[in-house]
């Protein structure tokens, strides 16, 4: 059986880090997590973990490292037959901390988006919350304004996308992903990609992946569902 790839996305809010790894998800064949996706899942599903979720997300804030590893440690610890990359955990240190004692990184990808650019893209980004479909108001506005193509229903901003939450999220990210980003450099895996286009950075990591992740994952790996 080859060797199972594990590696994770960094990147401040509104990077990319959900565009670029379902690509990569696609590409390699493997299973995407994305700790944004399940913390919602947990709102919407009223959990008890989600209830006190949902206070910090509207705030702008992190949800605490304690909830955070307990929600998706184990669905970690579960996926030992499959390669995945992890998109938005860690987002600080302790986290990283607590991940590192659950496993070995092969790789980190870490963004580096001006934050002009972040704050246009997320400001203008709409979701119809019943599907999931993302538009943004500039790059790839609805049909019809304020109304998903499909289906004609409301499109909803999220609570941490309107303009206060956006500001606070953009600000705090620097500080918490220092550290881990520190850590990771001393290990030797992070890799780190600057610009204000996806479509030109997405070039490069798939090359970087080309050579790391073994030929035969890339084929043998079956794609699991998020959690
Ligand atoms: P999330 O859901 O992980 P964020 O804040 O890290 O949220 P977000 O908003 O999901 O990040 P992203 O995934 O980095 O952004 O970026 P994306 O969605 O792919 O792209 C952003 C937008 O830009 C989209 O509309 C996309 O279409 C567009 N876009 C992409 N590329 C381009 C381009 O080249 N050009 C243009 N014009 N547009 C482009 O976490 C949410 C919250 O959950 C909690 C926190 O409260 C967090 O704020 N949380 C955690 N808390 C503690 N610890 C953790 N580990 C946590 N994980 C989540
Ligand atoms: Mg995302």
């Amino acid at each position: 059986m080859a060797k199972l790839f594990r590696a994770v996305i960094m990147g401040p809010p509104g990077s990319g880090k959900g565009t670029i790894s379902e690509r990569i998800a696609q590409r390699f064949g493997l299973a995407r997590l994305s700790s944004g996706d399940f913390v919602r899942e947990n709102i919407a599903a009223k959990t008890d973990a989600g209830v006190l979720a949902k206070t910090y997300i509207e705030r702008g804030l992190l949800v605490p490292d304690h909830v955070m590893t307990r929600l998706l440690l184990p669905r970690l610890e579960e996926m030992t037959r499959h390669s995945w990359l992890m998109d938005g955990f860690p987002r600080t240190l302790a986290q990283a901390k607590a991940l590192n004692s659950t496993c070995d990184l092969d790789l980190v990808i870490s963004l580096n988006i001006p934050y002009e650019t972040l704050k246009e893209r997320l400001s203008d980004r709409w979701i119809h919350p019943a599907s999931g479909r993302v538009y943004n108001m500039g790059f790839n506005p609805p049909h019809v304004q304020g109304r998903d193509d499909i289906s004609g229903e409301p499109l909803i901003q999220h609570d941490d996308d309107k303009p206060e939450a956006l500001v606070a999220r953009l600000r705090h990210y620097k500080d918490v992903a220092k550290p881990i980003i520190d850590l990771y450099k001393s290990k030797g895996i992070l890799h780190t990609f600057s610009g204000t286009e996806t479509d030109r950075i997405w070039p490069y990591i798939n090359s970087l992946l080309s050579t790391k992740i073994p030929s035969t994952s890339q084929t043998d790996t079956q794609r699991i569902p998020m959690p």
